[in-house]
């Protein structure tokens, strides 16, 4: 399959796991159990639509491999895995607040930030009906329409989306980082959603987005619209983007953003 044809099949089943998610919300939902902290939660509609995402992907491509938020890792012998978050955005989606996304990413290679090449992605806004695609080398769309890519300013004027993780000493640790920041920025947006985050940076809803401690699934296939909708994207010091950190912006605000973050980030261990 060329990257198109892996995309195609990523927005496919991302909306259809997306209607199928908002649909079973208004059906009422209840929380399953918990993972990392009592508020790091998972619903049955989370556990309900990545079993949706794995049968349709397998159905159609069965020698690829999976890598999901709540079944984990299911190898393959394709050289391929898909990377999915079902429902991102939980917290939202439990309390009806806020914006939640299905992911869905396909790479080549490790099935690890650190070793994988994204080649396609589609992050789903099954209640705002917004279908984020891309496709490596093929550009970054929404609803079909080509992203703008990112606003072009420096960190005195960006808006800028953040996020903090379910353990009480890295939300901690990620306020301390934030107050010292916020002085420096327009103003934040936290939307509770990492996904549709990387996805606002292409539209230009925000200037820029960076979050510490995000699973694969939160950024695998945002990242790749982010990048293709020409964001720089990287993790500190320019690596690749994993849990140590994602950052995405316009490459002025990129470099500007990184050097502040690798400042507060040491006087935080302080
Ligand atoms: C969420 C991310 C969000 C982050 C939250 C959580 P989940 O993913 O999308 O940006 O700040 O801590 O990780 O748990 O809803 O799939």
């Amino acid at each position: 399959m060329t990257n198109a044809e892996l995309t195609r099949l990523a927005v496919q089943v991302a909306t259809e796991a997306g209607r199928f998610a908002r649909d079973t919300r208004r059906a009422g939902i209840t929380v399953a159990s918990t993972k990392t902290s009592e508020v790091d939660i998972v619903t049955a509609a989370d556990t309900a639509t990545e079993s949706l995402l794995i049968e349709a992907l397998l159905a159609a491509r069965p020698h690829d491999g999976v890598l999901g938020e709540e079944g984990g890792l299911r190898p393959g012998t394709s050289g391929l895995t898909w990377v999915l978050d079902p429902i991102d955005g939980t917290v939202n989606y439990l309390y009806g607040a806020g914006p939640y996304a299905v992911s869905v990413a396909v790479v080549e290679g490790e099935p690890n930030p650190a070793g994988w090449s994204p080649l396609a992605g589609c992050v789903h806004d099954p209640v705002g009906e917004r279908c984020y695609s891309a496709g490596r080398g093929d550009g970054a769309f929404c609803n079909g329409r080509r992203l703008p890519g990112p606003n072009l300013v420096g960190l005195q004027n960006a808006l800028l989306a953040t996020g903090f993780g379910y353990l009480a000493g890295r939300r901690r640790r990620q306020g301390r980082v934030l107050a010292a920041l916020i002085a420096d920025l327009r103003d934040i947006r936290r939307s509770g959603c990492a996904s549709l985050d990387l996805c606002s940076v292409a539209v230009g809803l925000v200037d820029g987005y960076y979050e510490r401690g995000l699973n694969p699934w939160d950024h695998a296939a945002g990242a790749l619209v982010a990048s293709e909708a020409g964001a720089v994207v990287s993790g500190p010091q320019g690596r690749l983007p994993g849990v140590d950190l994602v950052v995405a912006a316009g490459q002025r605000l990129h470099a500007e953003l990184l050097a502040r973050l690798d400042e507060l980030d040491a006087a935080a261990d302080d």
